[in-house]
């Protein structure tokens, strides 16, 4: 077995005390720090998920899954970063209300803090007053991303957006959006700036819409 696979199947069953060996040897064998995350950690997420839908597992297992899969970023995060940190300006990034999701929200702000922004996380949960009080103190701010994982919480990142608008946001910065369940077509319907498919293109986007 291939070592990014062996890191696989360690998330996949949450094999928290063993990923951070495992990823330090793939590194010093000489694998792709995101190959790692893609191929190993990322796709071992979708496993869990798809297990999850067939009742195969239950959310105890995708815990223990998330919980090593953060471990696993924590430990890959200087490889994966590369930008000078702020030189961008700043970028407010949190999970809409009602979602508690965040291992990819957490991956779209360490890719975007690596492309040159400063992240203000807001983490989890964030009503939409808390991204636009965030904004008010911080006025200066370039982007505020919004990351939801649930179809039931499409809704609150719909309000989100609009408390963004109705505050003048878009005067000034651009609100991008993102997360499994969202699309373009979603994106443009609830007024947001841009959408990503995953957190290198919603780096990538960042810095276009700054330039
Ligand atoms: Co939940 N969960 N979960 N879960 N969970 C999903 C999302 C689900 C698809 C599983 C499934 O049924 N197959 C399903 C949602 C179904 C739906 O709504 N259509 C689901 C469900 C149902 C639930 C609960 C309701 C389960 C329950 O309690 N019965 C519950 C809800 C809790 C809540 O939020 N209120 C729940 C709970 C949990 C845990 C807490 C146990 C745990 C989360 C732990 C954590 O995040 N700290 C969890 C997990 C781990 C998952 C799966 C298995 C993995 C999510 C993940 O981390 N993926 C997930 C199944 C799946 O994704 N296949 C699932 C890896 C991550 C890198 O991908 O987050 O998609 P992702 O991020 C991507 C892109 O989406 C994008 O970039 C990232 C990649 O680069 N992206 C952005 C994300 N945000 C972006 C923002 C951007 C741009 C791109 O711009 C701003």
């Amino acid at each position: 077995m291939s070592k990014i696979a062996e890191i696989s199947a360690a998330v996949e069953n949450g094999k928290v005390k063993l990923i951070e060996d495992l990823i330090k040897e793939a590194l010093a064998e000489g694998d792709d720090p995101n190959a790692i995350l893609n191929d190993g950690m990322i796709a071992a997420m979708g496993v869990v998920g798809a297990k999850f839908q067939a009742n195969e597992v239950f959310v105890p297992e995708m815990l223990v899954a998330a919980k090593t899969m953060k471990l696993g970023v924590e430990v890959l995060r200087p490889n994966l970063s590369a930008g000078a940190v702020g030189a961008l300006g700043k970028c407010i990034i949190g999970t809409v209300a009602g979602d508690l999701h965040d291992i990819g929200k957490n991956l779209v702000a360490l890719m975007i803090e690596s492309a040159g922004f400063e992240v203000i996380d807001l983490g989890v949960d964030v009503p939409a007053e808390k991204f636009v009080e965030t904004f008010k103190e911080n006025p200066d701010t370039k982007i505020v991303a919004c990351s939801a994982l649930l179809t039931t919480t499409m809704d609150s990142m719909r309000n989100t957006v609009k408390a963004l608008i109705d505050a003048g946001v878009k005067n000034t910065a651009k609100i991008m959006v993102g997360g499994a369940p969202i699309t373009q077509e979603f994106c443009d319907e609830i007024g947001g700036d841009a959408y990503t498919v995953d957190a290198g293109a919603a780096a990538v986007k960042a810095v276009s819409l700054v330039s």
